[in-house]
């Protein structure tokens, strides 16, 4: 499939990579002098040098890559992502507000999200969670439950749909995200840590971004650090749309083709708000990320 000199960048650590090869052998490579560099996912040309170094010379075309801006920098999650399993727990409460964004960077970037809503042993917060995913739910985003100790849940549910994919753990810290990936892959025995010890350092338990092979029925799985913040301003008004799919029927009643559907007169998704058919909190977090970009656009 690929030629001796291209492998996959399977791990990022600042300013090195590791580098699999087709024959499975891993190489530590070096970006030359670029600025934004490849990410986790990515396809890469490289040079070899000496038993187990090299250079990236070039990053192959990508599918996708999924990032997030803020104000200050822009941060890569990883590139050629078939699937986007967001992870929510039960404790600790969970941001909907990050849960959305996720949602909307995964359609604008063209990746299939799953909503994974973890720890449901923990059975005093279960019907609160469940709830607040009632407005995403109702978007037709799949959602499925687990608790990710439990080996035969998480091989029953979850690994059928991770086959022959490339999957993204993403989430706020202390969800159970490395904790599913230990489920899933009992070699990788990565670091877990109390949420709460976690976020009285202010600080995540995973550092890095890193992909595993997933054992039968296959395909892989990225670990990533925990994320506080998902700016979105590198989206075009169009883009953001995308993440909220449940405004498409009520557009074309706006009466103007350019309308931005906040104050504009005739707005069809306006008129649905209103009428209740719009979720006010979907409704406001997109108003919020149409107000950070524009925001943004200003500034440059
Ligand atoms: N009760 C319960 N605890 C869980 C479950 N899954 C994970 N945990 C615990 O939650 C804590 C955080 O788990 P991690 O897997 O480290 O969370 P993470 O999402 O990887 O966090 P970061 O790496 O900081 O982003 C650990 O103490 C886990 O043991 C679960 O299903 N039920
Ligand atoms: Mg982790
Ligand atoms: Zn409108």
């Amino acid at each position: 499939m690929s030629a001796d000199n291209e492998g996959r960048i399977i791990a990022a650590h600042g300013r090195h990579y590791s580098v699999e090869l087709a024959d499975g052998s891993l190489r530590k490579c070096f970006p030359r002098g670029k600025k934004t560099g490849p990410a986790v996912g990515d396809w890469v040309r490289i040079t070899p040098q000496g038993a187990d170094e090299g250079a990236i010379d070039a990053v192959l075309p990508r599918r996708n890559l999924l990032f997030r801006s803020d104000e200050m920098r822009s941060k890569q999650f990883a590139a050629n992502v078939d699937q986007l399993l967001i992870v929510v727990a039960v404790e600790p409460t969970f941001s909907e507000d990050l849960l959305g964004r996720a949602l909307t960077g995964a359609w604008s970037a063209g990746i299939e999200p799953l909503i994974i809503l973890n720890k449901i042993d923990i059975a005093a917060g279960l019907p609160a969670a469940r709830e607040r995913l009632a407005p995403v739910r109702a978007l037709g985003v799949p959602v499925i439950e687990l608790s990710a100790p439990d080996a035969q849940a998480v091989h029953r549910e979850l690994a059928p749909r991770l086959a022959g994919r490339v999957n993204l753990l993403l989430g706020q810290s202390g969800m159970g995200k490395s904790t599913l990936l230990n489920t899933l892959v009992p070699d990788a025995q990565a670091a877990t840590r109390e949420h709460s010890t976690a976020l009285d350092m202010g600080r995540h338990t995973t550092t890095s971004t890193r992909l595993y092979h997933l054992p039968a029925p296959g395909g892989d799985l990225i670990d990533s650090p925990g994320f506080q913040a998902f700016g979105l301003q590198h989206l075009s008004g169009e883009d953001i749309l995308r993440g909220f799919p449940e405004f498409k029927p009520y557009i074309e009643h706006c009466r103007f083709y350019n309308c931005t559907h906040r104050h504009e007169p005739g707005c069809g998704v306006v008129a649905a708000l209103k009428q209740g058919l719009i979720d006010p909190g979907r409704y406001a977090l997109y108003e919020r990320i149409l107000a950070e970009t524009e925001a943004a656009r200003q500034r440059y």
